[in-house]
């Protein structure tokens, strides 16, 4: 977890035909193995098993890489930057139960580990850091600058903030009070009311255009002034409420730029931030749950074969939650209620409190369980068999009760609680109580996320693919759907179906970097340890 770095060449060799280390690159052949499923008139499925070779190319110069944060004055953001030059610098700090060193722990990248295969001599699995899978941007690395509508110096900021120890906060307000977050947009009406005494740090003026211009500039002046290679820019700034998605409006990439130059009042802050990037080339990840990505946006990062991401980072009681629930259907045990409250009193907690930039929370947080719903029709009924029970027309399948409240409390700061009952049904009609406290800084879990999906978001950048039989590399599709494991609400490929569970998203990303180098996952099958 620490700033450990990965020997000059990378860690990894693979040795085989299908895998060519290039001198700008990693060349990898690889098998993707599935199967095609057909269920007849007669209720039985046919299994085709499929194959399709691909070539991948992962560019091997990382370069100088920055990330640009909207929110950069937010607890989230002077989180990130102080924990960034913490290690950097390596400042270690005094609490009560001694000496702490910097470190990135909540980290996927840099604190997990991925099972790479079996030591033949030992029989033992090899496990390596992800960091080590391909070559990727260490955080230490990372420029990092952004935009806030609150022009406190970032030293003053992270004080503000309250999340990290004094001591440490003490040795880093040298490095930190000069920095100050770029001027940025401010759209009343997409933020709560009790956010307008921070919104002092302002692009003049209320033509979209020219803030659509201004943010392009800014990007471009960050990329040239540090001498960068790439960038990334990241929303951490606060929950906007839901855009209506109006025909004619933001439906399509034409009419959101148009939208733009007129400065229709339906075009959020952060579509602005997401069209600027896209229009710069650089990937946009949205961190909060409104709906940014309208759909005239997606189809502009699609126009334009630039990367999306999001929505709204997956610290907690959403992480436990997709995993629980999982566990739960999985067992065969049948969840009939999850409720779930939460209280904080942090600045997001103070804009959440307000109905309509809640109502976007809600909304990310009540869909993590209907994919694991869906795919169990032994317990739950299907929206078919209740409309065949009932003689009604049921558009819904069967679902278990899934409610959300979340409340601002400012005694506890970013300290956030969150408890949630999971009421399940058991054998012959039993019920099952399970209850989860769960507390902690809910900063100091976001911000090992933002450095995550900054750095893969980075990496897919250097990711082509070719089928085989086609000519060209392409790049990966628009829409980053492998950073869903950091993300609750998982935006993916239009028509394709959202992933929710935890470890078939972990799997996913897993599969992908083993894929970059030719290697199979390495399944639990574990045929060794069951035959003779
Ligand atoms: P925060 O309220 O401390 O920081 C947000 C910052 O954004 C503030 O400094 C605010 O002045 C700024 N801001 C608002 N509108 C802006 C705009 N148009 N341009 C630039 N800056 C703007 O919130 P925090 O705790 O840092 O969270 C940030 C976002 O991340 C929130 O939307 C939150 O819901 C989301 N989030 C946070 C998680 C966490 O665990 N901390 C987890 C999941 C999502
Ligand atoms: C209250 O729920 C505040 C929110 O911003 C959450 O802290 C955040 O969305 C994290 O949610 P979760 O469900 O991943 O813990």
């Amino acid at each position: 977890a620490s700033a450990r770095r990965t020997p000059e060449g990378g860690l990894i060799k693979v040795e085989s035909d299908s895998t060519k280390y290039e001198e700008e690159g990693i060349r990898a052949i690889f098998t993707d193995r599935g199967a095609d499923v057909v269920q007849g008139g007669d209720g039985k499925f046919s299994v085709k098993k499929t194959e399709k070779n691909y070539e991948f190319y992962t560019k091997s110069k990382v370069g100088k890489v920055g990330l640009m944060l909207v929110g950069l004055g937010g607890n989230n953001g002077t989180t990130v930057l102080a924990t960034h030059l913490a290690n950097k610098h390596q400042i270690s700090w005094r609490t009560k139960d001694g000496t702490q060193e910097p470190n990135y722990i909540g980290s996927v990248v840099r604190a997990s580990t991925i099972r790479l295969g079996v030591d033949p001599e030992t029989g033992k699995d090899v496990f390596v850091p992800l960091s080590d899978m391909l070559p990727m941007v260490h955080p230490n690395d990372f420029v990092i600058g952004g935009w806030d509508i609150s022009g406190v110096s970032m030293d003053k900021a992270m004080s503000r903030a309250k999340v990290l120890e004094w001591d440490l906060q003490r040795q880093l307000v040298p490095m930190m009070d000069s920095v100050k977050p770029l001027p940025s947009i401010y759209y009343p009406d997409f933020i709560a009311a009790n956010q307008a005494d921070r919104a002092d740090n302002l692009i003049p003026g209320d033509d979209k255009q020219s803030h659509l211009d201004h943010i392009r500039n800014d990007i471009r002046q960050f990329k040239s002034d540090n001498q960068l290679d790439s960038v990334v820019v990241l929303w951490t700034a606060n929950t906007e409420r839901y855009a209506d998605i109006i025909p004619g409006i933001n439906d399509t990439s034409d009419n959101l730029l148009k939208s733009i130059e007129s400065s229709h009042e339906e075009v959020s802050p952060s579509t602005i931030f997401a069209v600027a990037s896209i229009l710069e080339g650089v990937p946009f990840i949205n961190g909060s749950p409104q709906n940014t990505f309208v759909p005239g946006c997606i189809e502009l990062a699609e126009k334009h074969k630039t990367f999306i991401g999001g929505d709204d980072f997956k610290s907690g009681q959403t992480k436990v939650k997709s995993v629980l629930a999982e566990f739960l259907v999985n067992a065969g045990i049948k969840p009939l209620s999850i409720s779930s409250y939460n209280h904080l009193g942090n600045n997001d907690g103070k804009n959440l409190s307000s109905q309509r930039q809640f109502r976007s929370k809600e909304i990310s947080k009540s869909s993590v369980v209907d994919d694991m719903v869906a795919a169990n029709n032994v317990l739950y009924k299907s929206a078919a068999e209740l409309t065949a029970e009932t003689g009604e027309v049921t558009k819904k399948g069967e679902h278990p009760d899934h409610i959300v409240v979340i409340k601002h409390v400012p005694a506890v700061g970013d300290s956030k609680r969150a408890i949630d009952e999971y009421y399940s049904e058991l054998l012959m009609g039993g019920r099952n109580v399970m209850n989860i406290f769960n507390e902690c800084e809910d900063s100091l879990l976001a911000t090992p996320l933002i450095f995550d999906l900054a750095i893969l978001a980075e990496l897919l950048t250097r990711v082509t693919y070719k089928p085989e039989g086609e000519d060209e590399h392409k790049p990966l599709h628009s829409v980053l759907s492998l950073l869903s494991y950091m993300l609750k609400a998982p935006l993916v490929k239009p028509g394709t179906d959202v992933v929710n569970s935890l470890n078939r998203q972990r799997n996913a990303l897993e599969q992908f970097l083993k894929a970059c180098l030719g290697l199979e996952h390495s399944g639990d099958l574990l045929l060794n340890t069951r035959i003779w």
